[in-house]
């Protein structure tokens, strides 16, 4: 019986998008009645992926705060005061560094990097190259977040050892101008394709919970789903709602909902890592366990996202890991 739910693929590869999905069809999906969505994800991700496994990713920002773009949800933007958060200047290498061995040794695999920027300057890509190599020279994954790139920067990042690139798409396009200004979509896309182009891998995922409709929802994983290859990674972020930003009294998101979007997410992206990403404080360890169980494949360890906090204690991770039988995998 057992037989047939453990022959997951060692390891997929990318990616061809196996089929367009339209935004009813992904809607018709998120409309299942609850269990059939969650057995129908769970019975993709056991085709092809070890159930068992779950990648392990930490975070860190490298340079925090005073960000010229306007994102109604992130704290680190310049333009919501109310944050109260200070700008800084870019960490030191050493120090980022030595938080990538301590990740290392927690049993992370990737180290994502992130930056508040629209997107960097020349200058800055000749300083993240180097973090991004020393980083690598560790063995591990590497992964940057830094925004809008000009032409030639994915490939000076590709050189340097970048493996990742995080680039998401937040919402659906619809709803993309209600929630950011200072950009459009289409600006998303060209650095999306210029990452592909050099041969990077792509993280690309989006919030929920910032008042969308499950239609936009719906929106939101089509348009992950139809990028073509598909993308490496997808994180699901829970909106952190952050006082003082304009999405600090966004409505709860009901649980169930989330882990409908996640298994949304596995079933239009078989062989995507599904990363539960921004959120999991609020989460009890029950409806983190759901999300595993909808194909959720990947997490951030340790105390921080970027600037809001990830886990309440050091070791909350391995225990519900170990509770739940899952096990890092090894990069
Ligand atoms: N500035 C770059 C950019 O926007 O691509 C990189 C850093 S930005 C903070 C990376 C991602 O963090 C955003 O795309 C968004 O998905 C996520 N994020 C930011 N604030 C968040 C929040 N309050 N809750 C959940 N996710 C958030
Ligand atoms: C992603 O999709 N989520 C991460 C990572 N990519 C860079 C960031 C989450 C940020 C949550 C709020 C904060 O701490 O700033
Ligand atoms: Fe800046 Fe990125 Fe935050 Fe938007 S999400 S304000 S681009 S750091």
């Amino acid at each position: 019986m057992t037989e047939h739910l453990l022959k997951p693929q060692a390891k997929p590869t990318p990616h061809p998008t196996a089929q367009y999905w339209r935004k009813c069809q992904v809607e018709e999906l998120f409309n299942l009645p609850f269990l059939d969505l969650i057995f129908q994800a769970a019975s993709v991700h056991r085709q092809n992926f070890d159930p068992q496994k779950v990648q392990i990713s930490a975070l860190l920002s490298i340079k925090t705060g005073g960000c010229p773009e306007d994102c109604a949800y992130c704290p680190q933007s310049a333009h919501h005061k109310g944050v109260g958060l200070a700008k800084e200047t870019m960490m030191d290498i050493d120090e980022i560094v030595a938080k990538a061995k301590i990740a290392q040794s927690r049993g992370a695999s990737r180290f994502c990097m992130g930056a508040a920027w629209r997107g960097p300057k020349p200058k800055d890509i000749e300083t993240v190259s180097k973090i991004i190599s020393a980083v690598k020279a560790l063995g591990m994954e590497t992964c940057g977040t830094f925004g809008l790139l000009e032409d030639g920067m994915a490939e000076d990042l590709k050189a340097a050892g970048l493996d990742y690139y995080n680039h998401n798409l937040d919402t659906a396009p619809d709803k993309y101008n209600d929630i950011i200004h200072t950009r459009q979509v289409a600006d998303r896309m060209d650095t999306l394709g210029k990452v592909r182009d050099a041969g990077l891998k792509i993280c690309c995922g989006g919030i929920v919970g910032m008042d969308e409709s499950r239609a936009d929802r719906a929106a939101l994983i089509a348009s992950l789903a139809n990028l073509d290859p598909q993308p490496e990674s997808v994180p699901i972020n829970q909106l952190v709602k952050v006082k003082g930003t304009p999405l600090e009294n966004a409505h709860d998101l009901d649980w169930t909902e989330f882990v409908r979007t996640v298994a949304v997410a596995r079933i239009t992206m078989p062989r995507t890592y599904v990363r539960l990403s921004a959120g999991r404080t609020q989460m009890p360890e029950s409806v983190q366990a759901m999300c595993f169980l909808a194909g959720a494949n990947s997490i951030f360890v340790g105390d921080k996202l970027l600037v809001t906090p990830n886990n309440k204690e050091e070791n909350e991770d391995s225990v519900l890991l170990a509770k739940l039988g899952l096990t890092a995998e090894e990069y």
